[in-house]
């Protein structure tokens, strides 16, 4: 089956009909079905498929230790974009045609891996999957999580069919190297004019959640001076953390917030926000998040209201084996090495002591995270032939 047919074949699973996004949150139903289209994938090219008892799986090309790791993941953010994780699974199993057709016998085993709840949109936690593969969050914090309904994440994952044990996975110890493609989540690649590109770091960045604690109260009869709002706490800390972000040349946002009553005429008991919050350095992210915080606290102060800041999920900053880099870039004729802002499973890997490289795919508009995510056939099919490149070099 080829990139375009495979393409086709995925691209309706879990796509909603009114904005064209897609909401493929783990262990659901959408994310299931993509998994299984995977799956099948997998055996109609006759690859040893391993899965693990947390969602991840990986299918070998041969059969032995120190293999070349390709793929990345097939869930979405809520509302998202075709490409953020599918193009790099699918770039896969089409790279491994590529390479049969050329006739090459891989030196090594080469596989495909997809990573389950990259986008921490139903647990919170950024790459929970390749997190758990790593043994990089522990079974008792993963076995606290719960999502927006309070269904517990070995719940979830039971109802699935799976049998989690939430400790570190044995996939991993056939992995000698991983090379993740994903289509660029920014215009770097426009800019330059250049279809592929290859990592050199990812930012470091977190999730930090912000509760705002106030005095429900009537919204009409309540004098303002009187009112204890948590609504005012919040929306003074928003704009803070955009202020701050933008004077520091550093990324925030808020882009979800529970009011708790949620009434239209009632001020509200409490207010949470989410921060995502992402840094140069180490040092210019904490200050960011530290300047938020501290801002958040003074005007809640003035309003009588109360904040607690809680971390929720924080990715260090990741540089990508410098050399290796620097080989896949001169297989792919000098293509760029640039920074990512986004996470990846590649950043975890590459964390955990894998070496690790990624190559990322022109995105026309830089879009990503919404349904307007895009990236041009041409761009894919060149991707295929890039990744299959350096699969061919790694696996020698
Ligand atoms: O949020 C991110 O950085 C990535 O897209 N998961
Ligand atoms: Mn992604
Ligand atoms: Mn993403």
């Amino acid at each position: 089956m080829s990139f375009e047919a495979m393409w086709r074949d995925l691209s309706p699973v879990g796509r909603s009909g009114i904005s064209g996004g897609y909401h493929r949150q783990p262990f659901a139903a959408a994310e299931r079905e993509a998994m299984t289209w995977f799956t099948e994938q997998c055996r109609a090219r006759d690859l040893r498929l391993r899965m693990d008892g947390n969602g991840n799986a990986i299918a070998w090309w041969g059969d032995g230790p120190g293999g070349v790791l390709t793929g990345s993941h097939l869930d979405s953010v809520i509302d998202g974009g075709a490409y953020d994780g599918p193009l790099g699974v699918v770039s896969a199993l089409a790279a491994i045609d590529e390479l049969r057709d050329r006739g090459v016998t891989p030196g090594r085993p080469i596989g495909v891996g997809v990573f389950c709840e990259e986008e921490g949109s139903r647990f919170g936690i950024a790459c929970l999957g390749s997190r758990l593969a790593t043994g990089s969050i522990g079974p008792q914090q993963a076995a606290s999580l719960h999502d927006r309904d309070g269904v517990a994440l070995l719940d979830a994952m039971a109802a699935a069919g799976l049998e989690p044990d939430l400790g570190p996975s044995p996939l991993l110890q056939d992995v000698g190297t991983f090379v993740e493609l994903h289509v660029e989540q920014g215009r770097d690649l426009v800019d330059r004019d250049r279809a592929v590109g290859v990592a050199s770091e990812i930012w470091p960045h977190g999730r930090y959640r912000f509760d705002f604690r106030g005095e429900a109260n009537h919204a009409g009869t309540t004098r303002m001076e009187d009112r204890r709002d948590p609504m005012l706490s919040y929306a003074m800390t928003a704009l803070a953390a955009n202020k701050q972000a933008r004077l520091g040349g550093q990324r925030a946002t808020f882009g979800r917030v529970d009011v708790i009553p949620n009434g239209t005429n009632a001020v509200p008991s409490q207010v949470t926000g989410w921060m995502d919050a992402r840094g140069e350095s180490e040092e210019a992210l904490a200050a960011l998040v530290g300047e938020v915080e501290r801002l958040g606290t003074e005007r809640a102060g003035r309003d009588g209201t109360t904040l607690e800041m809680t971390p929720e999920s924080v990715s260090a900053a990741v540089r990508f084996d410098r050399d290796l880099a620097a080989r896949i870039s001169g297989v792919l004729d000098g293509a760029p090495v640039i920074p990512t802002m986004a996470g990846h499973d590649a950043g975890v890997l590459s964390a955990a002591g894998i070496p690790t490289a990624m190559l990322f795919v022109r995105n026309p508009t830089g879009v990503s995270h919404s349904p307007a995510e895009h990236a041009e056939m041409a761009d894919c099919l060149a991707g295929v032939t890039a990744l299959a490149d350096v699969l061919a070099e790694l696996a020698r």
